[in-house]
């Protein structure tokens, strides 16, 4: 009987073969989980962002324009190297090359959820590859024969080497073909990727207004006025995100209107665009929550628009509908008031819209809940009224309607605990489309005192604050509420349904 070590050569074949099958299967799941999950496209690009500035410089003056293929190469050494160090090893002890193995697909995964677009199913590919991969190098590995000790007494013939050979043939072929079919399956959704990459928004017709820099009231700790669209909150109901390519882009406004309209993503963008800095806000952000933005958009006005199609006068309602179905009721009147600036938004920051945040296009209507409004990759918008139809939130329990709330929240101090003596209170408040005229601060049970407000970027953005505290040792709880034009906001806790949240901020801190 043979018991001798199986050849390490043979293993790293097999690592190859299985590396091969679980890149082809995680390329074949990401079909239907979008191209950015896809375990080799995923690598690449954590690769891409973590690459320094010098390397990255480097490489485009090495390669050129070739430093994407050059990248993709690269990666692919790598990954084939360790690939064969897993088999390897795992001819010795299998659990070393499993390990490895395993390794390898948490990094893809973890590649996969930290992209800007991931889906909450983004690591399914590389699971699926990483347990594919697994299955195929222990079946290879069983395989391969074992040699004779060379102390044997009699000659050995020559090991059978055909089960492995076999073995590896079929396997390869199957990673081979999934890696093929996930390839070009997916090339329409990576098209929408680089699509959004190579596309240049033309310049707005009105800028948005010059923000002043005091918006900002200089809190170190205190995030800034303007959210980076890295960190811009992200609701939605698609498990996977729609990609949407532009050039098959369209929106039909339809209904109770005179004449049909339908707009191409050509025709949207020779349109006179506008920007404007509006501040988002999801109606299920709870008192202090953080599902809350403020960008810069650039869009076409929505009211020109419908006042192509010429809504009839009985309409109350447009129910917008996405590419993948969702449906947002917004009240007519706020879509073609020529004061409000609600936008068939085809920019963010100065860029095309994130593909998680509605590309090609997405409507932002300032002062309405996001849910009632904020309609992400619009492909749909029916002249109605509210008798006649509801919305995909109004389906299940939420009200029809949803202007935002007037609310602050406590941003500084973000430690619950301070030194005594001079402290910063600083924060945030919104009162899209009235504007935030005043803010105040309240200590325990004491009397409410004034914030300074830091300068305003427009009535339709929140409005940054801050607040000298002289902190007395102990514990205490500090109160913010904002006002609007109207006057203070509730201190009435409401929850987040039916239709926002209400109450005072608060946050505990320990004074020592
Ligand atoms: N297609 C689509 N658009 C949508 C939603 C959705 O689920 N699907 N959610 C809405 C909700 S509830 C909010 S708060 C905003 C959030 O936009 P953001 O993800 O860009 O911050 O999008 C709105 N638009
Ligand atoms: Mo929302």
């Amino acid at each position: 009987m043979r018991t001798g070590p199986r050849s390490a050569w043979l293993g790293a074949i097999a690592g190859l073969v299985a590396g091969l099958v679980a890149v082809g299967v995680g390329a074949f799941v990401s079909i239907f989980t979008g191209s950015s999950s896809d375990p080799l496209v995923a690598v690449g690009a954590a690769f891409v962002d973590a690459t320094p500035a010098w390397l990255k410089e480097f490489a485009t003056s090495t390669f050129g324009t070739n430093d994407k293929a050059a990248l993709r190469v690269g990666e692919i050494v790598v990954l084939a190297g360790l690939a064969a160090v897993a088999g390897a090893l795992a001819t010795r002890r299998w659990w070393w090359g499993a390990t490895l193995v395993v390794l390898l697909g948490a990094l893809a995964a973890l590649a996969a959820v930290r992209r800007p677009d991931a889906g909450m199913l983004a690591p399914l590919p590389s699971i699926v590859g990483t347990v594919a991969g697994l299955i195929t190098l222990r079946a290879l590995v069983d395989r391969i024969p074992r040699g004779a000790r060379p102390t044997g007494a009699s000659v050995a013939a020559a090991p059978d080497r055909r089960a492995f050979l076999q073995g590896s043939l079929v396997a390869g072929a199957i990673g081979a073909v999934a890696l093929l079919a996930g390839r070009f399956a997916g090339a329409g959704s990576r098209a929408v990727e680089a699509a959004r990459a190579t596309l240049h928004l033309p310049a707005p017709a009105r800028a948005a207004a010059a923000v002043p820099a005091g918006v900002h009231p200089d809190v170190p700790d205190l995030g800034p006025w303007a959210t980076p669209p890295a960190d811009f909150y992200r609701i939605d109901t698609a498990l996977v995100v729609p990609e949407v390519d532009p050039a098959a882009w369209s929106l039909r406004v339809h209904g109770l209107v005179d004449r049909e309209v339908t707009i191409t993503w050509d025709e949207l963008l020779a349109q006179p665009l506008i920007e404007a800095w509006v501040t988002l806000t999801c109606v299920s952000n709870p008192v202090g929550g953080d599902l809350v933005g403020n960008q810069r958009w650039l869009g076409w006005p929505i009211r020109e628009l419908l006042a192509r199609a010429g809504p009839h006068a009985d309409a109350d309602m447009v129910l917008s509908t996405s590419h993948d179905g969702f449906t947002a009721s917004t009240p007519i009147e706020a879509l073609t008031d020529p004061d409000r600036d609600a936008l068939l938004a085809v920019g963010m920051d100065g860029k095309p819209l994130p593909l998680a945040h509605g590309f090609p296009v997405r409507m932002v209507v300032p002062g309405l809940y996001g849910y009632v409004s904020a309609t992400k990759w619009v492909t749909d918008l029916e002249v109605t009224r509210y008798a006649d139809a509801s919305a995909y939130w109004t389906d299940r329990g939420w009200s029809p309607k949803g202007p935002i709330k007037t609310e602050s929240r406590i941003d500084v101090p973000t430690s619950g605990t301070v030194d005594a003596g001079r402290v910063v209170v600083a924060g945030t408040a919104w009162a899209q489309h009235r504007g935030v005229a005043r803010v105040q601060v309240r200590v325990d049970d004491g009397p409410w005192q004034d914030a300074t407000l830091a300068d305003s970027g427009g009535i339709d953005s929140w409005r940054q604050w801050s607040w000298q505290w002289d902190a007395e040792p102990g514990d205490h709880v500090l109160y913010a509420r904002a006002f609007d034009p109207d006057g203070p906001q509730t201190g009435a806790e409401a929850d987040v349904v039916p239709d926002g949240a209400t109450g005072y901020p608060s946050k505990h801190v320990t004074v020592r």
